[in-house]
């Protein structure tokens, strides 16, 4: 169980101070506080959301300049070989234009979407032709829609191999350059599209932490001199209440190292679970924002991070309340508090710590998004 530190205490007592930035918050929405300061801000759209709920709708073209969601992945766009189911992703698509929302694509590859039928071989084409045939005609399908793709999602793993892929179908089947291939097709298909490499595990100094850091500062140097199209990184956020084993100068450090090859920086999937957190729901949620604010603090003042984008704003949608997820669930069996709104769409502390964040975040100039 998290015990709150003396740090967190007199943060909780600071808590109040956070009134203010609740108030500009509510007048104008977190994306509008965003872009005074040349960032960006959005959400992705949950999925069990996108059911027509309107207030959730509501609350997102609220709060955001920028949306994302779960409807590009290749396992939900092509279920079967030359079969494509659009649909949904057309629809997100058209609610977040009519919104005046700029969208990030998300995510082209992905070990955890790519379709079985792909990975049992069964293309009915060469592996790798079947990959660049499903990058290009996405890509192409919606050139001049999409804001900055994720090209590939998750695909370093410490350890796995010597240049720091993650042991997958996609290496095994497309080769150790698939990585290069789907940046270049992308760029062929949209050549004013932004591009990324996004992946999680990099936020805090812990071991684990620090291979990854290591790993994934690998590739995209490589990736880099080679002369592949990769214009940004995407460093998911996926935090822990208290950010345990957080380190502030090494973080800084990473991040700057990240920048230093060229690329924007965009914080692509901000959430906190407060798992290990106390029951008490005021100090939970001021725990919650406490980490937010700890995290986005350090992390807006490298001036290469362009954007923050959350995974979901509200308790209701959350991934993290999806409790059919065991790593997800409390010990105690309440309902977890991520995100910025709680399950009735009401700000959170959380939503005054971020709005505080952005509001402090240094001028940028020229912010990609
Ligand atoms: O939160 C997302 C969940 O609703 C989707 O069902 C799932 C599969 O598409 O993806 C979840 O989001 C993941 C993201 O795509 C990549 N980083 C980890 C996220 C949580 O698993």
């Amino acid at each position: 169980m998290f015990k709150p530190s003396r740090r967190t205490l007199l943060r909780l007592a600071a808590g109040a101070m956070l009134m203010p930035a609740l108030a500009r918050a509510a007048e104008v929405g977190l994306a509008r506080i965003a872009a005074s300061r040349g960032l960006a801000f959005g959400t992705m759209i949950e999925p069990r959301s996108a059911t027509g709920d309107g207030a959730a709708g509501q609350l997102t073209a609220e709060n955001s300049g920028l949306v994302t969601d779960a409807q590009f992945h290749w396992a939900a766009t092509t279920p079967s070989p030359g079969a494509e189911t659009l649909v949904n992703a057309d629809r997100m698509l058209a609610w977040a234009e009519h919104q005046h929302l700029s969208v990030r694509g998300h995510a082209l590859l992905w070990h955890l979407q790519t379709p079985d039928w792909w990975s049992r071989g069964d293309a009915g084409a060469p592996a790798r032709q079947a990959l660049t045939t499903h990058v290009d005609k996405l890509v192409r399908r919606y050139a001049g829609r999409i804001s900055c793709w994720d090209v590939v999602n998750e695909v370093v793993r410490a350890g796995d191999r010597a240049d720091g892929l993650r042991d997958s179908p996609l290496v095994r089947l497309a080769g150790a350059d698939y990585v290069d291939l789907a940046f270049h097709t992308a760029h062929a298909a949209d050549p004013l599209a932004r591009l990324a490499c996004n992946d999680y595990g990099m936020e805090v100094g812990s071991r684990t932490g620090l291979a990854k850091r290591a790993a994934f500062l690998k590739l995209i140097s490589r990736l880099k001199a080679k002369g592949v199209p990769l214009t940004t990184v995407g460093i998911q956020s996926h935090l822990d209440v208290g950010l345990p084993d957080f380190d502030e100068t090494g973080f800084r450090a990473f991040l700057r190292e990240v920048a230093g090859h060229g690329v924007d920086i965009v914080l692509s999937e901000l959430d906190v679970t407060d798992r290990t957190a106390p029951m008490d729901i005021t100090l939970r949620d001021q725990m919650v924002a406490d980490t937010y604010r700890r995290y986005l603090d350090v992390a807006l003042d490298e001036p290469k991070v362009s954007a923050v984008v959350c995974w979901g704003l509200s308790d209701r949608y959350s991934w993290i309340s999806d409790l059919s997820l065991p790593e997800h669930r409390r010990t105690d069996g309440a309902p977890p508090r991520p995100c910025l709104f709680d399950q009735a769409f009401q700000a959170k502390p959380a939503c005054a710590a971020v709005a505080a964040a952005l509001a402090a975040a240094p001028v940028r100039i020229g912010s990609p998004i």
